[in-house]
């Protein structure tokens, strides 16, 4: 693994802070979430009451992995987007390993670190050969080994790919797609929209905690900006704010500005008026027929979904056509 892209990361984050921060309505990018510290706060969010995404994504993956291996027919090399640590996906690499002997793991995500916790974490499974990718899978190409007699099962799950608008969300399947050959899988993982037996006042405390995990999480961006930008936002002035759009079925975060003032960002003076707002979030929702026209549109067409009961959270799992 290589550390190589580290000295770019500030000017990046520096031009997607003033870009975002320089025009009406302010918005701030969630990659700009997951530094160290931030990575941590995600990882305790996933532990809360009120944060179930994670739990039951995990009990979907234990309920039916055999299921998923079994209806593809042969044995696959896993490809993992923004794998992250890694810490659900041991269960389906669990099952894989068990089912054909040895497999290839090619985990991609742009924290190096992520990948050798990941690497740690299931240095355990028998026969599972790890191959690490550090890349950005939205900016950056990537690859994909091709294993002889083996099918590509590629894992975008976590709901990760609720970060992004529909048209974004399009093209990072488009892109997916384009490094697979018909009869190569796709293992989606998405957060359901409200219905009968998911409020949407559940929602919204999913993304505002009562022990304030999830505003500490948001504002760490800020804390961020300030220790890597030398920027002047005072924490205390802003306020960690959760609403649902229904319109654009999607959960959005907001930083709102809890008075007049200006922050001193590089050379730039950034005005807030009071009760402006950062967008930092917009975290989609899904039903089962936005979610199919999304994989059809990308070139996907969906063989099983597996929800739990309520029908808060599926796991779609997808042909390339
Ligand atoms: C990691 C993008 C799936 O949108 O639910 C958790 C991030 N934001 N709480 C999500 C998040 C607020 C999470 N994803």
């Amino acid at each position: 693994m290589t550390t190589a892209t580290l000295p770019t990361v500030h000017g990046a984050v520096l031009q997607t802070a003033l870009s975002g921060l320089t025009v009406t309505p302010k918005s701030l990018p969630p990659w700009l979430f997951y530094d160290e510290r931030g990575s941590e706060l995600f990882e305790q969010i996933t532990a809360l009451p009120e944060y179930s995404l994670t739990r039951t994504e995990r009990a979907l993956f234990t309920a039916h992995a055999d299921e998923i291996f079994a209806a593809l027919q042969s044995p696959v090399t896993i490809v993992e987007l923004g794998a992250g640590t890694a810490t659900k996906t041991g269960v389906l690499l669990h099952a894989a390993a068990a089912r054909q002997g040895d497999l290839l793991y090619q985990p991609i995500d742009v924290s190096a670190s992520a990948l050798e916790a990941a690497d740690a974490s299931l240095a355990g499974i028998h026969g599972l050969r790890i191959q690490p990718h550090v890349a950005n899978y939205i900016t950056d190409p990537y690859v994909i080994t091709r294993q002889q007699d083996t099918k590509i099962l590629a894992l975008y799950i976590g709901s990760s790919i609720g970060n992004f608008a529909p048209a974004e969300a399009s093209a990072i399947l488009r892109t997916l797609r384009e490094h697979l050959l018909p009869g190569d899988a796709l293992l989606l993982g998405v957060d359901l929209a409200p219905g009968p037996q998911k409020s949407v006042a559940t929602l919204l405390a999913a993304y505002d905690d009562a022990a304030g995990v999830t505003a500490a999480f948001n504002k760490n961006i800020l804390t961020r900006l300030n220790r890597e930008l030398d920027a002047g936002f005072n924490l205390d002035a802003f306020a960690h704010r959760a609403r649902w759009n229904a319109a654009e079925s999607r959960m959005e975060m907001h930083l709102e500005s809890l008075t007049a003032q200006t922050v001193q960002l590089a050379d730039r003076r950034i005005a807030f008026a009071a009760g402006e707002t950062i967008h930092t979030e917009n975290s989609y929702k899904f039903s089962t027929d936005s979610l199919s026209a999304l994989l059809a549109g990308a070139g996907f067409s969906t063989t099983h979904t597996f929800h739990d009961s309520a029908q808060t959270f599926a796991v779609t799992l997808a042909t390339a056509v």
